[in-house]
């Protein structure tokens, strides 16, 4: 063990896909720390001082030291802990496990943005949305190899991939409200569909991934005046 939960301070936005996915990962861990909503519009000097180079959330700061860039931030506390790993101890499956996180954040993150924050047209959202499910779609047919027959993409257990896309949901509420049609269709997506359900009822994700559409979607207004996120 690396320190002391008591340790830990992370500062956050509680929408924020990046530091929802390290809350479910310290949740799991079964770690304390004492969590910091930042105010994007008008950041601390905390914020400022630990992330210099990106200024943004999340930053987990262990015993006063910030790390950065939430997948490397799920790492460190994977190595930093022991408790539920999030990545495998295979080495082949820790690449794959890896790779699909990457591709989460490369094609779901990019259309996040697309479908809520860069779109200046009607189209230019569906045009998102399209990229979002194709990325999904493609994330369908890795959760089959990935999962190998259990509940979540780590297996048996929430694992790296899982908390980096359970960290989306929230806002795919927001997006389901806007389109009126589910992003994560349970009639052509039935794995991911039932593994989302799974997800949020996890003990490690209640109460930290959003569920309350309007609330989501009022805070996107937020966003949207201060120009965060583009
Ligand atoms: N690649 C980063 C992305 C972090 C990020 O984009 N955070 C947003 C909140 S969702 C942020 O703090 N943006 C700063 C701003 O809008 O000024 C990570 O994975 O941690």
């Amino acid at each position: 063990m690396a320190g002391a939960a008591s340790d830990l301070k992370l500062l956050g936005v509680w929408t924020s896909p990046f530091v929802i996915r390290v809350r479910v990962a310290l949740n799991l861990k079964g770690l304390a720390y004492e969590y910091v909503e930042e105010d994007l519009g008008n950041k601390s000097a905390l914020l400022l001082r630990s992330n210099p180079v990106h200024k943004a959330v999340p930053v987990l700061l262990h015993a006063g030291r910030p790390v950065a860039e939430s997948q490397v931030i799920l790492q460190y506390i994977d190595e930093a802990w022991v408790g539920a790993a999030l990545l495998p101890s295979e080495p082949y499956e820790r690449a794959a496990a890896r790779f699909w996180a990457a591709y989460v954040d490369d094609k779901v993150g990019a259309a996040w943005r697309g479908m809520l924050f860069a779109c200046r047209s009607e189209e230019e959202r569906a045009a998102a949305v399209a990229r979002a499910r194709e990325a999904l779609a493609t994330l369908e047919g890795a959760f089959r190899d990935c999962a190998g027959g259990g509940p979540f993409f780590g297996g048996d257990g929430i694992g790296l991939v899982d908390v980096v896309l359970g960290g989306y949901l929230g806002w795919f509420g927001a997006v389901d409200r806007i389109t009126g049609r589910r992003l994560i269709d349970p009639d052509t997506m039935p794995l991911l569909a039932a593994w989302e359900q799974r997800f949020r009822a996890n003990d490690a994700a209640k109460g930290v991934v959003p569920d309350d559409v309007d609330k989501v979607l009022a805070f996107l207004q937020t966003l949207l005046a201060i120009g965060s996120m583009k």
